[in-house]
């Protein structure tokens, strides 16, 4: 194998500061994978799942204070405070690398640092990136190995000079001779640092071992780093599920759509569609990362290997795609364990054993325990190609090649079910103003108050907001528009008056896709409304569904009063921006509130 000086260089430095006992490079073979499992069970740190009911299955157990990504201890740190703009925390970098050199300093004593050479995207895709996670959580290597591609085909294909991102993981815990580890070892959470270093391509993750704080492929570098990355070349690294979409008589088109937490996506990224003829394809649940051809069109990967879902509310019928995706072969973090050595959440669609234990570990019985047995974000993490529904070409080095974008919030009012952006820079202001309204399941005083999320991107622009904007508009600017993506707003979640759900959701939304598609291949009716395109009342096709004329007149209702209050809040919003708001966005909220007057 090649030397590669800047890695070799950049690993002595690194195990100079943590001084772990040994390195590791890990080479993702299946051997290694069940060792490290191994040692894992012995330690006391893993749990094997019956192998009758979930072959090649584990179960892990967090500490209860280390269960989320954890987003006000995650830092931008730009050269300037203003590169990383209002909505992300900055940290003056050399002020943050002294601090995290201080805890960095010994924190794998006592254990092995892995080196994971791991590839997002399909390995030698033009669009795919390279990066290398140092970290001494063994827990990290397994869930990585899923959630991307890892070990030697990555090392080859990094060649001597190959560009990658460093990631840098510590849990924080250094052992002492002899020192018995804990379950899941992790620092308290004042310690706990997820820093990015967008200069730098550079990520310093420290104190969690949870999810999005440790898998760094993810969040930090698929999203955050991925997204400086892209508005230096030109292409963009979204929050983004993508799907390929078949009709009736056998045409493909597919569909990308940016949709916050709690709002169905990973339900739609592998729904089941209502409408006969029609058939729904997963090519990716949570990342897209899209770039244009030589053809001219925007073209997606998921630069991802596996989906890392929350588990709670997943059932065969809320996704049965998930469901079987995780029979075998797949890590679960929180959930509850069976007297039987399986699995058990609430809202998995059948009711509690008689006994289990929770995810802290205790005994739990269904007749006297009020507490979860399983966290609310507990999670399976499961390779996406065991996915009944995967697309057979997700891993097209090339990519597919993108027709439509979806954006969507949660509304209960004012949002009609569809609209489509009368062009690019419109449909940049849509994205823009994703809003969900804050509900009890938020932890929050603000309930009935609208939150903005930009592309459901908030926690993951790795930049100023404003320069993130500017850049989708920039995207736009292409010599053959024509070819770009079509933009859809869409919103699942309207309410009647009485608090009822207007729109069934799940397979159902087909319907709202079969109009989307009818669009993007020049079908499709449709009038003109002061917030865009809408289907005309009979063009959402409702065969078979028990829904009435004035449910759907109401689903597709553009309330004047209401829109004008909307303005009202994107304007405080977007104030909230200062003056780097790129101009375009100023305009088409002015256009907005001209229109709505006018009606
Ligand atoms: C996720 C998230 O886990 O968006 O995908 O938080
Ligand atoms: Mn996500």
């Amino acid at each position: 194998m090649m030397v590669h000086k800047k890695l070799q260089a950049w690993i002595e430095e690194v195990a100079t500061m943590c001084q772990p006992d040994q390195i590791y490079w890990c080479d993702g073979s299946q051997e290694e994978n069940d060792r490290l499992f191994q040692e894992m069970v012995n330690k006391g740190q893993a749990i094997r799942l019956n192998p009758e009911k979930r072959p090649g299955s584990y179960l892990f157990r967090s500490h209860p204070s280390d269960v989320a990504r954890v987003e006000d201890r995650t830092f931008i740190a730009s050269g300037k405070k203003e590169d990383a703009g209002p909505t992300n925390n900055w940290v003056d970098p050399v002020a943050l690398k002294k601090t995290m050199t201080t805890l960095f300093t010994g924190s794998m004593k006592g254990r092995t640092m892995y080196v994971i050479p791991f590839s997002m995207g399909p390995i030698g895709s033009p669009i795919s990136k390279i990066g290398v996670e140092l970290t001494d959580s063994p827990y990290v290597v397994v869930n990585m190995r899923i959630m991307t591609r890892i070990g030697t085909a990555v090392l080859e294909t990094l060649g001597a000079d190959g560009e990658f991102v460093k990631c840098l993981h510590s849990v924080g815990v250094p052992l002492k001779d002899g020192e018995t580890d804990a379950a899941w070892p992790c620092a308290p959470i004042e310690e706990k640092y997820i820093s990015h270093f967008p200069d730098q391509r550079t990520i310093w993750s420290y104190g969690s071992g949870y999810g999005g704080n440790a898998l760094l492929g993810k969040k930090c570098f698929a999203l955050r780093i991925a997204s400086v990355q892209a508005r230096d070349e030109g292409w963009m690294a979204e929050h983004m599920l993508i799907l390929s979409i078949t009709d009736p008589q056998g045409n493909k088109k597919y569909v990308t759509g940016a949709f916050p937490s709690a709002t169905g996506k990973t339900n739609l990224a592998m729904h089941i569609p209502s409408l006969p003829g029609w058939k729904v394809e997963t090519v990716g649940d949570d990342i897209a990362w899209m770039k244009f051809g030589e053809d001219g069109r925007l073209r997606a990967i998921n630069p991802e290997a596996g989906f890392f879902g929350v588990a709670p509310g997943t059932s065969l019928e809320s996704n049965y795609n998930a469901m079987r995706s995780i029979e075998k072969n797949t890590i679960f973090t929180n959930v509850a364990l069976t007297d039987d050595g399986d699995v058990w959440w609430e809202g998995i669609g059948y009711d509690a054993p008689e006994h289990l234990i929770d995810w802290k570990g205790n005994d739990w019985t269904a007749a006297d325990s009020n507490a979860l047995a399983a966290h609310p974000n507990a999670r399976f993490t499961a390779p996406a190609g065991q996915c009944p529904v995967i697309a057979p070409e997700w891993e097209d080095p090339a990519g597919v090649p993108v027709d439509a974008i979806l954006v969507g919030g949660r509304r209960p009012n004012t949002i009609p079910l569809i609209h489509e952006s009368f062009d690019w820079d419109h449909g940049v202001f849509m994205g823009s103003t994703l809003s969900s309204e804050i509900t009890a399941a938020t932890i929050s005083n603000d309930i009935g108050q609208v939150r903005y999320d930009p592309f459901a991107m908030l926690p993951f622009i790795g930049y100023n907001v404003c320069d993130y904007l500017q850049h989708w508009i920039d995207i736009g600017a292409q010599p053959e528009a024509d070819k770009l993506p079509k933009i859809f707003y869409v919103n699942w979640f309207r309410k009647d008056e009485s608090g009822k759900w207007l729109w069934p959701g799940y397979g159902d939304n087909s319907r709202v896709l079969k109009w989307v598609i009818e669009r993007v291949s020049g079908q499709g009716a449709a009038v003109k409304t002061p917030i865009g395109y809408m289907p005309s009342p009979d063009a959402i096709d409702t065969d078979g569904l028990d829904i009435s004329a004035a449910e759907m007149k109401a689903l597709l209702y553009v309330d004047k009063k209401l829109w004008l209050q909307n303005v009202d809040l994107i304007k405080a919003y977007y104030a909230g921006f200062g003056d780097r708001l790129p101009q375009s966005l100023r305009l088409q909220l002015e256009a907005l509130e001209q229109r709505l007057t006018a009606l």
